[in-house]
């Protein structure tokens, strides 16, 4: 592939500053990207001292760091703004009220990217999707680029020269500002309300989303849930998912006599879902985005199917932890927005049902402006005990007590993880409690009390650890 790349580092001098918003992974990647190609890059980062500062590359000798420069803003040819900054932020509406064009690092990707792009959002399955996606282009034999979202800023992949396909996943916050993306095929997975507090309601963040399908050659929907459908260009071609028996060239379940589900392509059984390693009815919708827009991409089924069957899931996912005083504990700190935790919820508590189990869930965190008492039904069926940890717990409480939780579900407010452990502790030591289960999956985001996700299940996972932990010996 060609990426334009400058060597003589004045190709674009005279194209005006571009100035980069935000000095975080994509930020430092888009300072990186254009300064090679020989643009006059300038930086500015709320932030004093930003913890990458020192791996800019020389030549870039404007940096504004404590505060997003406004003056700055209004010098640029064009700025390049991080996903985390919202175009609201007083500087940047300025910049963008004088008509000064403000893209994404992705548009950037995409300008110069020459090879086809899964491109992938959702408001949950993500990561999960691009990972599977991702493994069975490289099972395949194909040079894959896999980055976006996920952690791998897009741009750092096209120092890849050999890439021969690229997949992205794609937040709503990187593609609030893409035009014509020009996937060879786009996906918006699943829709439930996220990030309100930044998109202002679910019409902005379905807009948002929705921008993934500009320019996309083709297009995979999923048939339970209408928001993923492209409201434009009915005539692509595209792939339908879905837990129905699916029609000729859709993906979607067979169920057999003897109860036993299947993973389909029109008529055809692909895979028993037991073969699968990531278990629940959420895990075989993503089994078939993945193979739906594989097919697209051109992959061959015998070989993806292959793929599914070695894939063991993404860490703090409903991650199983470990099992102590009988109870089982689970990690879904990425459960990060009510939608995913219904999924953990309804997944987890089917498996317990039938052995007279319930749930004990841990809930809270950042709210994000959801509204909480859309779980109060998935809770009053599997739930006994829930835990509120975080800056927004007592909202939530409130939320599931205005939407009728059950007399039967116990409510506890418990500040930390810490403290909640105690109460887990103090609940189960009742055989009335019912729990058979942990579930940390907090509907939240986790930056009061965490550094991210990963940072909370991490710290979960160690609390589990030492609950199994042997007492000591004194
Ligand atoms: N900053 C400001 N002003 C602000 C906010 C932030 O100056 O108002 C500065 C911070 O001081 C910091 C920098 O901006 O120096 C951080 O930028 P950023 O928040 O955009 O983070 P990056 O490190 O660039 O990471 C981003 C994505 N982060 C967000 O969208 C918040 C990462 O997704 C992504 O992996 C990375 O680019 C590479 O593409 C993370 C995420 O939480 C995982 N995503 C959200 C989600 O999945 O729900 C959307
Ligand atoms: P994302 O990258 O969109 O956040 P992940 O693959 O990291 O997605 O999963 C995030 C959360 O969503 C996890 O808690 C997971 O259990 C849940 N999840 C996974 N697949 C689905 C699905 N199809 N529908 C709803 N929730 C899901």
């Amino acid at each position: 592939m060609t990426t334009n790349t400058a060597t003589d580092g004045l190709l674009h001098k005279g194209s005006g500053l571009q100035v980069v918003v935000g000095l975080g992974q994509s930020g430092l990647s888009v300072a990186r990207y254009l300064a090679h190609q020989g643009y006059q890059v300038a930086v500015t980062d709320a932030q004093a001292t930003p913890r990458l500062a020192d791996q800019l590359p020389a030549e870039i000798d404007i940096c504004q760091f404590g505060a997003i420069d406004a003056e700055l803003l209004q010098q640029a040819a064009r700025i390049i703004i991080s996903p985390g900054i919202s175009l609201d932020t007083e500087a940047v509406a300025a910049a963008r009220q004088a008509n000064i064009p403000v893209v994404s690092d992705i548009q950037l990707f995409c300008d110069a990217c020459t090879v086809p792009i899964v491109a992938i959002t959702g408001s949950n399955a993500k990561s999960t999707v691009t990972t599977l996606v991702g493994q069975m282009a490289a099972d395949a034999g194909v040079n894959v680029g896999v980055g976006g979202n996920i952690g791998v800023p897009a741009l750092t992949l096209l120092d890849n020269t050999d890439m021969e396909l690229a997949v992205l996943e794609l937040s709503s916050f990187q593609l609030e500002t893409v035009t014509n993306l020009g996937a060879q095929v786009a996906t918006v997975l699943n829709m439930s309300p996220d990030h309100l507090d930044r998109h202002g309601d679910m019409l902005g963040y379905h807009q948002a989303k929705h921008r993934i399908f500009q320019g996309a050659k083709s297009v995979v929907i999923n048939r339970e849930d209408a928001l993923t459908r492209p409201l434009v260009a009915d005539n692509l071609p595209r792939i339908s998912t879905g837990i129905h028996a699916p029609d000729k060239g859709q993906y979607g379940l067979i169920t057999d006599p003897e109860g036993q589900i299947y993973l389909a392509h029109g008529t055809e059984r692909l895979l028993s879902a037991d073969k699968l390693l990531i278990k629940g009815r959420h895990n075989l919708l993503n089994a078939q985005a993945a193979l739906a827009l594989g097919e697209l991409a051109g992959l061959p089924l015998d070989s993806m199917l292959d793929t599914l069957q070695q894939f063991t899931g993404l860490a703090h996912r409903c991650q199983y932890v470990a099992t102590a005083a009988d109870i089982d504990y689970f990690n879904d700190s990425k459960g990060t927005n009510i939608g995913s935790t219904m999924a953990a919820i309804e997944g987890l508590g089917a498996v317990y049902a039938p052995k007279d189990g319930k749930l004990l869930l841990i809930l809270g965190g950042q709210g994000k402006g959801q509204q909480f008492g859309e779980l109060t039904p998935f809770i009053n069926q599997y739930v006994s005990q829930v835990l509120f940890i975080g800056e927004d717990a007592q909202q939530i409480e409130q939320h599931l007590r205005a939407a009728n939780i059950s007399d039967d579900v116990a409510l506890h407010q418990c500040q930390t993880l810490e403290n909640a452990f105690a109460t887990i502790q103090q609940v189960t030591a009742s055989s009335l409690s019912q729990v058979q289960a942990v579930l940390l999956s907090p509907a939240c985001a986790s930056f009061d009390q965490y550094s991210g996700y990963a940072d909370r299940g991490d710290h979960f996972s160690q609390l589990v650890d030492q609950l199994s932990l042997p007492s000591q010996a004194v």
